[in-house]
């Protein structure tokens, strides 16, 4: 990949970003980025700026983007690296300001919160509960009945026995009763657990880092924002920032199909 681009405020296109998701766009799931990925991306950074906007941490992307392009860090392969969403962000490799859960929720609606979670885990009558009721995360909680240490097997069984008992349907209804005024997100995703997190920490979250660049001093005020991604569908964790009134989104099949988009797009 070329290692110099022009300053974002001096590109063709400047007022442009475009934002990719990783996993299923730019990457194909839980794989690494292609030649021909790193190759389009990089040419594409001469003319506008580019950034992702990931669900997993940095070290993930790192592991799917930057080691493939040849051991770099990867935040110097975009303008803008949004990882958790948005929670941990650098622009050209300067850490921009973070967020976490606890950081958000305090640690005294923290305590409440897990206090109620961890007595109705005791007071459940599950077949079996196994370790790990909580995981403690950057941007949430992850709340498991069973427990994060239950065996593949055992999540199967889990997954199998909570679609007739709905445990994890009636647990989180309570906590939307008791902790409704919170503003969090109760959302059954997995096999064996749900997310807790504060609504609106979806994809959309890292809009407000480019919002913010309008504001500071010589800074680029981004009003064309393309963003290319495969689950975009409803229920789908790119369908929030796909549907938001800022940006124009792109529904691609693969890293393959996001390449020929960008080439049409572009004249790559
Ligand atoms: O991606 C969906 C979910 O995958 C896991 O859920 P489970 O362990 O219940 O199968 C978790 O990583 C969860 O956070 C995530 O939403």
């Amino acid at each position: 990949m070329a290692s110099s681009y022009p300053p974002l405020a001096e590109r063709e296109l400047k007022n442009t970003i475009c934002l990719f998701d990783v996993d299923g766009t730019l990457t194909p799931a839980r794989r690494d980025a292609t030649p021909e990925v790193l190759d389009i991306l990089s040419r594409l950074r001469q003319k506008c700026a580019i950034g992702f906007v990931g669900g997993s941490d940095l070290v993930k992307q790192q592991e799917q983007i930057g080691n493939p392009a040849g051991g770099v860090d990867v935040t110097t392969l975009f303008d803008f690296c949004f990882a958790e969403n948005g929670l941990t962000a650098y622009k050209l490799g300067e850490k921009l300001e973070s967020n976490s859960f606890i950081k958000w929720l305090g640690e005294d609606k923290y305590k409440e919160l897990v206090r109620f979670i961890l007595h109705y885990i005791a007071d459940l009558d599950i077949p079996i509960k196994r370790g790990t009721f909580v995981e403690f995360r950057n941007g949430m909680i992850n709340v498991s009945p069973i427990g994060r240490n239950a065996s593949n097997e055992e999540r199967q069984e889990f997954e199998r026995f909570d679609k007739t008992a709905g445990v994890r349907r009636e647990f989180v209804n309570k906590l939307r009763e008791r902790f409704g005024d919170l503003g969090l997100t109760f959302s059954i995703g997995g096999q064996i657990s749900f997310d807790v997190f504060p609504t609106g920490w979806d994809k959309t979250y890292c809009l407000q880092h480019l919002e913010a660049e309008a504001k500071k001093p010589g800074g680029v005020e981004y009003t064309t924002i393309h963003f290319f991604g495969d689950k975009t569908m409803a229920g789908g964790n790119d369908y929030e920032i796909f549907t938001d009134s800022r940006t124009i989104g792109h529904t691609v099949t693969g890293p393959n199909d996001t390449i020929a988009e960008l080439k049409s797009l572009f004249g790559l």
